[in-house]
Parts: structure tokens; sequence; C-alpha cells
């Protein structure tokens, strides 16, 4: 596991080890890892854009399988837009090429409905669309899903790739994106009962539940290679809902609870992704399913929020 602890990697992490064994799974991170993967199985510092020290500890501990989650995400991106190119092609061709030469079994690598552009049919975006991406985020993630093809169809890689909608979870914090005002949104709620908006109230994006995101991860890890017949990565939708619903479905629970409105730079990338994606292939080829919806999914979150603040 590369980019163990991340919002998604630390909840990853543990469930592989749920599967695999705690020793099987061996976790890496340029930062510090959360206690329970840092304390109950193998945990190294580690940097995936060196690629010697990465080569070696692949090889040292008969590494077979990498999940590669290491990336700098969109908000962060636009920040410095040069840095997250090198970062996230380097990043992604690493692993590409650790796969190639030590004949690693199967990788997985994270693209995002970044991928889409202006251009995109907002709406039920297919799985094949117009992809003209305007942010570096989008870019990177494209040309990645690219050399994912080209890797599995020039060497045979059996490379797997979800295209995640916006995730929101409670037990880590999210790295810089543009979706992030999903998470920040409960914790603001429960501390302060308001929360201002980066995005405008009426900026529709799709969105998933941590937990059906870590199902449909392990279940196209899971699935037979003959039933991966997108090599680039799928359409994964979750639901879709804008500032005002969230805040709608909160003050269910909090009757009080404020939001108001000041958008930032993150509105015009929020602009450009879809509102809502149609991932009809990824059910019909692996079973892509999921179990929550906002009313559900804002349930758990206020409630293991409360918990986390005592
Ligand atoms: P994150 O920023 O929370 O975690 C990324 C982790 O990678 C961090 O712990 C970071 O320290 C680590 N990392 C960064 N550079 C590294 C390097 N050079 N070497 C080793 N580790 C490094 O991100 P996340 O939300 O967990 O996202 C993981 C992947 O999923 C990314 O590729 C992201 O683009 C993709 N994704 C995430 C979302 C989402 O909503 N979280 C949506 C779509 C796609
Ligand atoms: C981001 O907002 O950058 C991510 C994503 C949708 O890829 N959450």
């Amino acid at each position: 596991m590369i980019g163990c602890s991340g919002q998604i990697g630390s909840e990853l992490t543990i469930e592989l080890r749920n599967i695999y064994g705690n020793e099987n799974v061996f976790a890496t991170d340029l930062k510090e890892a959360p206690a329970e993967i840092r304390d109950n199985g193998p945990f190294q510092i580690l940097d995936v854009l060196d690629e010697k020290r990465l080569q070696h500890y692949a090889i040292r501990n008969k590494i077979t399988q990498v999940y590669n989650l290491a990336a700098v995400l969109s908000g962060n991106a636009e920040r410095m837009p040069m840095q997250a190119w090198n970062i996230n092609m380097s990043a992604l061709i690493n692993t590409l090429e650790l796969a190639r030469e030590l004949g690693l079994n199967k990788i997985f690598w994270p693209s995002s409905i970044a991928v889409f552009g202006p251009t995109t049919p907002r709406f039920g975006t297919p799985q094949l669309s117009v992809m003209e991406p305007n942010t570096m985020y989008g870019i990177s993630k494209l040309a990645g899903e690219r050399w994912c093809e080209y890797y599995h169809q020039r060497y045979n890689i059996d490379i797997r790739s979800l295209r995640y909608p916006g995730l929101i979870s409670y037990k880590t914090e999210p790295g810089g994106g543009t979706t992030d005002y999903a998470v920040e949104i409960y914790y603001e709620a429960i501390k302060n009962g308001s929360y201002e908006s980066f995005l405008k109230e009426e900026t529709t994006l799709p969105m998933m539940f941590m937990p059906d995101a870590i199902k449909a991860t392990i279940d196209l890890m899971e699935a037979d290679a003959d039933k991966i017949k997108v090599r680039s990565s799928y359409n994964v939708g979750g639901m879709s809902f804008n500032p005002q619903e969230i805040a709608d479905a909160i003050r269910k629970h909090i009757p009080g609870f404020e939001i108001t409105f000041k958008h930032d730079f993150r509105q015009a990338i929020a602009d450009s992704w879809p509102a809502s994606i149609d991932d009809s292939v990824a059910r019909a080829d692996w079973n892509l399913s999921y179990k929550y919806n906002l009313e559900s999914m804002t349930q758990v979150m206020l409630d293991e929020i409360r918990k986390k603040a005592g």
C-alpha cells in the first residue's frame, strides 16, 4: 500500500489487513501512519518517487500487488500545478515500471471524476465521453488512465482502476480536494452549528461514503480478470447532492444548523466536473453496488464525529 496515511489509505489498509492478514499488507507513506496501521503490521516511511528504494522495498518484502494512492488532489494541484503533475505522473509511472520489472500480479491506481471537463455531458456522464479536463489534477488523472491502459495492453499488467467521486469519511481528514467541503460540513455542524461553504449552494457533485468506496475497490480487485473489460478506469457514481441538500440533511439532526456561502477558486474546479455519473458499465462487468444514500451517510457521519469529539 502506497499512501496508507491518507483519507482512503488509512481505511483501505485496515480492510486489506482484515482480508489478507496484518503481516501480509505492507503499508507505506511519506508521512507517519495512524497508530492502528503503524502498530498492527509492517509500516515504512517511503517516498514513491524514490524508484530505487521503492524497488528494494518491494523485492525485500516479496510484494506481489500494489495499491498506489499517492497523489496531489485537485485543490492543492491548482496551487502548484507543475509539482502536482510531476508527483502524480512519477508516482504512477514508478509503480507501473515496478510491476513490469518485478512481474507483479495486480495493481490498483485510482482515477477520479476529475478526468471529465466542461465539455463533457454534465448529467449521467457515461463511461465513454468527451474528456477535456481543464484542471491540473484532471489532466494528470486522464494521462494516468492512458498509461494504465497502455501498460495493460503492451505488457499485460493486470492494472485496475476506479474513477472515484468525492469521498466522504470520518476517520482521516481529506487531503486538499474540491469535494472536501462535504466532510468539513459535518465537523463544523457538530463543533459550531454552522458552516461557510467554499462552493455555491447549487453545485451538485457525485459523492460516495467511504465504506461503499472500500467495498467497490475490493470487489473490483477480487473480480476475475476476464470480467475487467475497462483497463483505463471505471466510472463510479455513488450519490449526487449540492451544499444546500447536505445542509438540509444535517438540519434533520441539528435543527438550528446554518450554512452560508462564500465560494473560492475551487468553485471553478467543481463547475468543470460532472453532476452525476452513469456507472452501468461497472455494474454490468463486476457488479458494482452501494449501500449508502445521503440520509444514511449523514446519520453515521454525525454519530461517529460526535463519538470522536467525546
Ligand atoms: P490523501 O491526500 O488523503 O492521501 C494521499 C497519501 O499519499 C497521503 O498520506 C500522502 O502523504 C501520501 N503521499 C503523497 N506523496 C507521496 C509520495 N511521494 N510517496 C509516498 N506517499 C505519498 O488522498 P486520498 O483522498 O486518500 O486519495 C488517494 C487517491 O485516490 C489519490 O490518487 C486521489 O487522487 C484518489 N481520489 C481520491 C478521492 C477522494 O475524494 N478522496 C476522489 C477521487 C480520487
Ligand atoms: C478532489 O476533490 O480532488 C477529489 C476528487 C473528486 O478526485 N476528492
